[in-house]
C-alpha cells in the first residue's frame, strides 16, 4: 500500500446519507418514492398501464408501506418492452446502455441518464470505501468490461473515490497475476470464483498469492459462502468484503460490506427501498429477519426507474450495524431459479459450497450434474469437487463419503460425490456456471 493510503485508512470521510438517522433516512424515502412512483406513472407505459390495471395510483402512496399496494416488475416485463420501452427520458438523455447477456432469453437492456451515472459512481465509491478501499490505492479490476454492468460500474466508483484504476477485465489469467506482480495493487475486483482461478493459478506457477501487494478484494456478482470468504482470505492474506448488485436497479453498489463488521451488505436505502416477499406468495410481505425474495424499488434513478422489481435473490433484511440507518443483507442463499429440487428437497449450490469447504481434503473447486438416467423418472445429482494436491486417492475415497453424508444429513439429499483430479474441471473467468443440467429437454 502507498504511504498516502495508509494515511487515508483511518479517515473516511462518509456521505452525510450514510450517518443519518434511520427516522430521516425513512422520510427522505418517503419523499423520493412519492417522486419516483408518479416519475414512473407519467413517463413510462408499461407502469402506467400495470398501476391502472392494479386500481392503484401514485397518489395512493401516503406512507412507506403503502408500497404494497403497487404491482410487481419482473424480468419478464424488461424482455417485453425490449430494448428500451422501460427508459423514461428521451434517447439523447441516456448516456450509457448496458445490458445482460440474454443466454436464457432476450437481454434485459438498462440505461442511464448522466446523473444516474455520477449516483451509481458514488455508491460505488461508498461501497469500497466501506470495504476498506481508500483515495489512493491502486485498484486492479478484474471484473468483465463492456455491456455486463461490473467492470465500468466498478471502474467508475473507484475513480470517484480517489483511487488509481488498473482496468484488466475478466480472463487473460496469467496476464492478471504478472500485472498484480509489476503493478502492485492494494485492491482487487472480481467474482469470488474468478478470484479463486487467479489465486489458483498463481500457486501452480509458484507464485505464493498470499505474498501480493493485495490487501483488499471487493467480490460479488455471484453467490459466495464464509468458508469461501476464508479459504480467500487465507490464501490471498487479504480482507474480503461483499458488494451487491444488479444490472435491473443499477449494477454493483446497490450494497456494500464494511470491512471492520464482515457481516453483510448495507443497501444504500437512501437511493433503494427494499422489501422480501414470500417467494411463493408474492402478495405477502415479510418482516425484517425473514427469508424470502428480494425486492427493489429504485428511490433517484431517472432513465430507468423501476418499482417493485422481483430479484430472484432469496435472501433476509438485518438491522443496520457499521452504517446503522442502512439495513443489511443476509447471504444470498441462491436464485429461486438456481434452486435444484431433487425429489421434493430445495437444493441450493452455496449449501454444497459451505458443507464442502469444511472438509479439508476437497477444495472450492466443484460443480453440480442433474441427470435422469433412461426409463427412469427421478433425477439424481452428482457433485463433481476437486480434491486438493496433497490428498491421496484413499484420501479422497473418504473425503467423498464424508460429503455424500452431511449433504443427506445437513440439506436431506441424496446424491453421488465424484471427487476428482485438481484442475480437471471448468475455471470461472467471471460469473461461475455450477449447475449443469444434463436431463433430456422435455
Ligand atoms: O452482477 C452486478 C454486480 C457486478 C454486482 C459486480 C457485484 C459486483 P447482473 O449481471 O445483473 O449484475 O447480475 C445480478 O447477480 O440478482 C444476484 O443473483 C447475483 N449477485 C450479484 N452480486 C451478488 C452478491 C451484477 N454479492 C445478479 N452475492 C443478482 C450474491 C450476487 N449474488
Amino acid at each position: 500500500m502507498t504511504q498516502e493510503a495508509v494515511a487515508a485508512t483511518s479517515d473516511a470521510v462518509l456521505d452525510r446519507e450514510e450517518t443519518i438517522s434511520r427516522d430521516e433516512l425513512e422520510a427522505l424515502q418517503l419523499s423520493r418514492l412519492q417522486h419516483t412512483v408518479a416519475y414512473a406513472y407519467d413517463r413510462v407505459a408499461l407502469y402506467k398501464r400495470k398501476f391502472d390495471e392494479a386500481g392503484v395510483h401514485p397518489t395512493d402512496l401516503r406512507e412507506l408501506s403503502d408500497l404494497a399496494k403497487f404491482p410487481f416488475t419482473t424480468k419478464e416485463d424488461l424482455r417485453l418492452e425490449y430494448p428500451f420501452g422501460m427508459f423514461a427520458v428521451p434517447q439523447r438523455d441516456v448516456a450509457r446502455i448496458h445490458a445482460s447477456s440474454g443466454t436464457t432469453g432476450r437481454a434485459t437492456v438498462v440505461g442511464y441518464t448522466k446523473k444516474d451515472l455520477a449516483d451509481w459512481a458514488k455508491l460505488v465509491a461508498r461501497s469500497f470505501r466501506a470495504s476498506g478501499v481508500r483515495p489512493g490505492m491502486k485498484v486492479h479490476n478484474a471484473y468483465g468490461y463492456g455491456l455486463f454492468t461490473g467492470g465500468m460500474g466498478a471502474h467508475a466508483g473507484a475513480e470517484a473515490l480517489g483511487c488509481t484504476v488498473i482496468p484488466i477485465s475478466g480472463g487473460q489469467t496469467e496476464r492478471q497475476f504478472t500485472l498484480i506482480q509489476d503493478f502492485e495493487p492494494d485492491v482487487i475486483l472480481a467474482t469470488p470464483t474468478y478470484l479463486l482461478t487467479i489465486a489458483d493459478a498463481m500457486v501452480k506457477q509458484g507464485i505464493d498469492p498470499a505474498a501480493t501487494s493485495l490487501k483488499y478484494a471487493v467480490l460479488g456478482a455471484e453467490p459466495w459462502t464464509e468458508e469461501m470468504r476464508h479459504e480467500l482470505e487465507v490464501m490471498m492474506n487479504i480482507k474480503a468484503c461483499d458488494i451487491y448488485g444488479l444490472s435491473e436497479v443499477m449494477g454493483p453498489g446497490v450494497a456494500g460490506e464494511a470491512v471492520e463488521t464482515q457481516d453483510g451488505s448495507h443497501i444504500w436505502e437512501d437511493h433503494f427501498r427494499p422489501e422480501i416477499i414470500d417467494a411463493f406468495d408474492p402478495s405477502v410481505v415479510l418482516g425484517d429477519g425473514e427469508h424470502g425474495e428480494l425486492v427493489f424499488t429504485s428511490l433517484t434513478k431517472e432513465a430507468l426507474p423501476i418499482i417493485r422489481y422481483r430479484t430472484k435473490d432469496l435472501t433476509r433484511l438485518l438491522p443496520g450495524t457499521a452504517r446503522p440507518a442502512h439495513r443489511r443483507m443476509g447471504r444470498i442463499t441462491g436464485r429461486s431459479d438456481d434452486m435444484i429440487i431433487l425429489r421434493g428437497v430445495n437444493l441450493f449450490p452455496s449449501q454444497i459450497e459451505e458443507i464442502a469447504l469444511r472438509i479439508p481434503e476437497l477444495s472450492p473447486h466443484f460443480q453440480l450434474e442433474l441427470t435422469r438416467p433412461e426409463g427412469q423418472r427421478m433425477d439424481e445429482l452428482t457433485v463433481k469437487i476437486e480434491r486438493r494436491e496433497s490428498v491421496t486417492l484413499g484420501g479422497s475415497a473418504a473425503a467423498a463419503k464424508v460429503l455424500q453424508q452431511q449433504i443427506k444429513i445437513q440439506v436431506g439429499s441424496t446424491c453421488r460425490v465424484d471427487v476428482v483430479d485438481p484442475g480437471s474441471l471448468e475455471r470461472s473467468n467471471g460469473k461461475l456456471r455450477r449447475i449443469h443440467d444434463l436431463r433430456p429437454k422435455a
